[in-house]
């Protein structure tokens, strides 16, 4: 698997050369607000650039959340994961160190309209796959088979040539075995990317990420935000027209139409069909991350 490749020395960096790196967190430096506390933009001697998640205090639920994420992520390398270089626990100071990813997350892209314009197909299609790939790994490598949890827009970050990373394993967990589904008392996750078996009965299994997966499909594809259960409306409204524009041989222009971007039919209608696909009611219905990323490879290299 050229895609794995073992973490096998994550190193404990010394508090002082964060502070130094990160210059005491100012707050020039801050890059927002984590699931568990701020995230800061560093720079270590050697001239690499870092962004520090730092636990902030007041958050009880914090530390589990950050050793969460510490004891999923240390296990993982794939090239759509967000790479983990290490941690600093010194004190009462609890931080993980990540690759600084220069292009900040989807969410902004994708929401922006000045930077959308910046998302052509291509790259669309590219986040897309990229995210399936990720995804597929957390899912179906034996190794790990982890759930996310909290797949959204602003939880992929780009690097500088748009690649997607999957970040923020705050929620993650992992199912051992045959078992498949897990239920939860303490529903986490974002409203509008939950699916409905999560949202209302806690029960979350690989299906609820698919489900995620697919609003954030239709999401990239269309360039609006999904907000609440009307995914499949939404995604059905851009599958007809885009459906309406291929057969009047118009250029699809599915996302905003003011945008001149230069969509390729085929990809975009098998993007729709699949985010379709993976925001279906049942979660048995909702294709596996196998399947999903087969379809999408399918389109991909036949189209070329
Ligand atoms: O959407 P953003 O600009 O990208 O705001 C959030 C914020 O920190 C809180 O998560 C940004 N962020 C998180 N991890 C990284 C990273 N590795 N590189 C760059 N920005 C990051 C994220």
């Amino acid at each position: 698997d050229v895609d794995h490749e073992k973490h096998s020395d994550l190193p404990f960096f010394d508090l002082s050369v964060i502070l130094k790196a990160t210059d005491q967190f100012s707050s020039s430096n801050k890059l927002g607000e984590g699931g568990f506390g701020p995230v800061y933009k560093g720079m270590l001697k050697g001239g690499q650039e870092i962004a520090v998640k730092r636990l902030s205090k007041e958050s009880s639920q914090g530390l589990d959340e950050l050793k969460n994420e510490f004891i999923f992520i240390a296990k993982l390398q794939h090239r759509n994961l967000v790479k983990l270089l290490g941690c600093c626990i010194q004190g009462d100071e609890s931080m993980l160190v990540y690759e600084y990813m220069p292009n900040k997350s989807l969410d902004v892209f994708l929401f922006d309209q000045t930077k959308s314009m910046l998302l052509d197909w291509q790259k669309r299609f590219n986040i897309i796959n990229g995210i399936a790939r990720g995804l597929l790994y957390l899912h179906e490598d034996s190794r790990l088979r982890i759930i996310h949890r909290d797949l959204k827009a602003s939880n992929i970050l780009l690097d500088s040539e748009m690649n997607p990373k999957i970040s923020d394993f705050g929620l993650a967990r992992s199912f051992g075995g045959n078992e498949t589904e897990a239920q939860t008392r303490r529903v986490v996750g974002t409203y509008g990317y939950m699916s409905p078996e999560y949202a209302v009965d806690g029960l979350f299994s690989v299906k609820s990420d698919v489900f995620s997966f697919g609003v954030l499909v239709l999401e990239i594809v269309s360039g609006k935000k999904n907000r609440g259960f009307t995914h499949s409306e939404h995604g059905l409204n851009l599958l007809g027209h885009a459906w309406q524009l291929e057969k009047e041989g118009r250029s699809l222009e599915v996302a905003d139409p003011t945008l001149d971007i230069d969509f390729q039919t085929a990809e975009v209608l098998r993007s729709i069909q699949v985010g379709l696909l993976c925001v279906q009611q049942n979660p048995e219905d909702r294709p596996n991350m196998s399947s999903v990323v087969f379809m999408l490879r399918n389109e991909a290299e036949s189209g070329e």
